[in-house]
């Protein structure tokens, strides 16, 4: 594991047009983020929040059903250049949101210097949504489908370079809410999802394992996208779009750990905590937690 690390906050909300997951980086500092991996002998460079405007107007006329796509553009745009920059100089890059919409900007980031990106994408929701199919209008529930060449070209195009995911080198897990559309768009695509279905039934190692065996078979990055409602609400309550049924605090540690030792991972980033929602910043402290496992903490 590379042991430089550069954190990078987005206090992006406009993604879930949603209050309250702006703070998400900050809580996730609260609960300890940097001293952790300090302490796991890690040298971090703790980058500050990437300024998110909040002026900017919902919607209108070509823009239709993509509130706020103006200014989330700006911002990732932005957040791709310091992404690259942080792995050109050989940095590990660790994004906090913020809502799922960064991870727009964190592909193009990591995918921008590489041959072949895989990722993985732990959420209870599939984001393969695109202006045509999404109920909403969020764009935080857009941005697979956008990293992988599918969606309005502003958010395909970021960076310069479509797709920055090729539809073999992503997996999806813990997946239990998906739109009609979506649903269409991952069987037609042959995405490979492990729905809450799967995990039950094989487990969340298996399920892991053969998420890696596909995201690092020809890939030369592998970057790791979290979504805190990818875990149960009861554990991880601060979210804005909670689904029941989830994966488990304890599922997870271990998926992360599993990730941590299969020594893949090159990026990865934790979004969608929203500490309004939240219970004395339990979400948050989660995310320390799953991180540190990532990075290599263990019980002995
Ligand atoms: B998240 C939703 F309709 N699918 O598109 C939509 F259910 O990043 C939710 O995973 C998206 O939290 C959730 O608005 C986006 C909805
Ligand atoms: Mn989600
Ligand atoms: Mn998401
Ligand atoms: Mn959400």
């Amino acid at each position: 594991m590379n042991a430089n690390i550069s954190i990078l906050g987005v206090p992006m909300d406009l993604g879930a047009d949603r209050r309250g997951v702006d703070m998400g980086p900050s809580a996730i500092r609260c609960a300890g983020l940097e001293e952790r991996l300090r302490s796991l002998g890690y040298q971090v460079r703790d980058l500050g929040d990437i300024a998110v405007r909040r002026t900017h107007l919902k919607s209108g006329g070509s823009e239709a059903n993509l509130k706020y796509l103006s200014e989330i553009v700006r911002v990732n745009t932005r957040l791709c250049s310091m992404v690259a920059g942080e792995a050109a100089k050989g940095r590990f890059p660790l994004v906090i949101g913020g809502d799922h919409s960064i991870a727009i900007g964190t592909l193009a980031g990591v995918s921008s210097a590489a041959r072949r990106t895989g990722v993985i994408w732990y959420d209870a929701h599939g984001d393969v949504n695109t202006a045509e199919t999404s109920p909403s209008g969020n764009i935080h529930g857009m941005s697979l489908a956008a990293s992988l060449g599918f969606g309005h070209p502003a958010l395909t195009q970021l960076g310069g370079h479509a797709p920055k995911i090729r539809r073999g080198d992503a997996v999806l897990i813990g997946v239990r809410s998906l739109d009609p559309g979506e649903r269409i768009f991952l069987k037609e695509q042959g995405v490979t999802v492990y729905t809450m279905h799967d995990i039950d039934r094989i487990g969340i190692a298996e399920a892991m394992e053969q998420a890696i065996a596909i995201v690092s078979r020809g890939t030369d990055r592998v970057h790791l996208s979290l979504d805190l409602d990818g875990l149960d609400p009861s554990e991880a309550p601060g979210v804005g779009t909670p689904v029941p049924g989830g994966v488990s605090l304890r599922e997870s540690l271990l998926a992360m750990e599993i990730l941590s030792d299969a020594g893949i991972l090159t990026s990865a980033e934790f979004v969608e905590v929203n500490p309004t929602l939240d219970v004395v910043n339990r979400t948050a402290k989660a995310a320390v937690e799953l991180i540190a496992s990532l990075l290599g903490e263990r019980i002995i």
